[in-house]
């Protein structure tokens, strides 16, 4: 296989739904992160948790000697206006959705749908909380999804190995996607 300089930098956004773990997710791969949680007011949501992204969350990590700038959207929908500032000049993202319950998938679906509308990059579905009792296989996630079993990686974003493992895979992704455009760069150049 041809090789290519290693990028100077990635940049990798954690998004998906309400609660799902992204800050968790940032936080243990990364330790210290800036972070911009503030406490929830919407009444339903108050119910799940009491602080939410109002933001951003960043930290930065190395994976395989690249830095990597890790940056977490908020979940609640009055802020998605968010990813679409976050994600510029990305160069793929994680989506994490919550895999404890039917209901958090379902919206987790929503939001991966209207993602996949605006932003074709290399990514990788994260289906966390894997550790809670009664989660969802990853096949009935598929089910529910309509997405194939092999896209869906599973996660316990409060354990570093799993949390590791998941951005390991991500950036594998993003960068055999530059080597395949790369690759598609040079075929025309030798057939014009
Ligand atoms: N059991 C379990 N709980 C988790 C896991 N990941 C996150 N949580 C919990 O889920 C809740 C929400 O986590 P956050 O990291 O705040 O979620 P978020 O996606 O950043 O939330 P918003 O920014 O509000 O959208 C917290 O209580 C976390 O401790 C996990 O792998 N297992
Ligand atoms: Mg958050």
């Amino acid at each position: 296989m041809q090789t290519l300089p290693k990028p100077s930098y990635l940049k990798i956004v954690v998004t998906g739904p309400f609660g799902s773990g992204k800050t968790t997710f940032i936080k243990t791969v990364c330790g210290d992160i800036l972070g911009t949680d503030r406490n929830v007011t919407s009444p339903y949501e108050k119910m799940v948790k009491r602080k939410t992204t109002v933001a951003f969350d960043y930290g930065k990590v190395y994976v395989k000697n690249i830095p990597i700038h890790l940056f977490g959207t908020p979940g609640q929908t009055r802020f998605q206006f968010m990813i679409k500032v976050l994600t510029v000049g990305m160069h793929g993202y994680i989506f994490i959705i919550d895999g404890s319950s039917i209901k958090e998938v379902l919206r987790g679906k929503i939001l991966y749908d209207n993602m996949l509308s605006y932003s074709r990059y290399p990514h990788i579905i994260a289906i966390n909380k894997q550790d809670i009792r009664g989660s969802l296989s990853l096949s009935e996630v598929s089910k529910i999804m309509n997405i194939s079993k092999d896209r869906l990686y599973p996660l316990i974003a409060l354990d570093k190995n799993s949390a590791l493992r998941i951005l390991n895979v991500t950036v594998d992704k993003i960068l055999t996607h530059r080597l395949l455009i790369q690759k598609k760069l040079r075929n025309i150049r030798y057939k014009i």
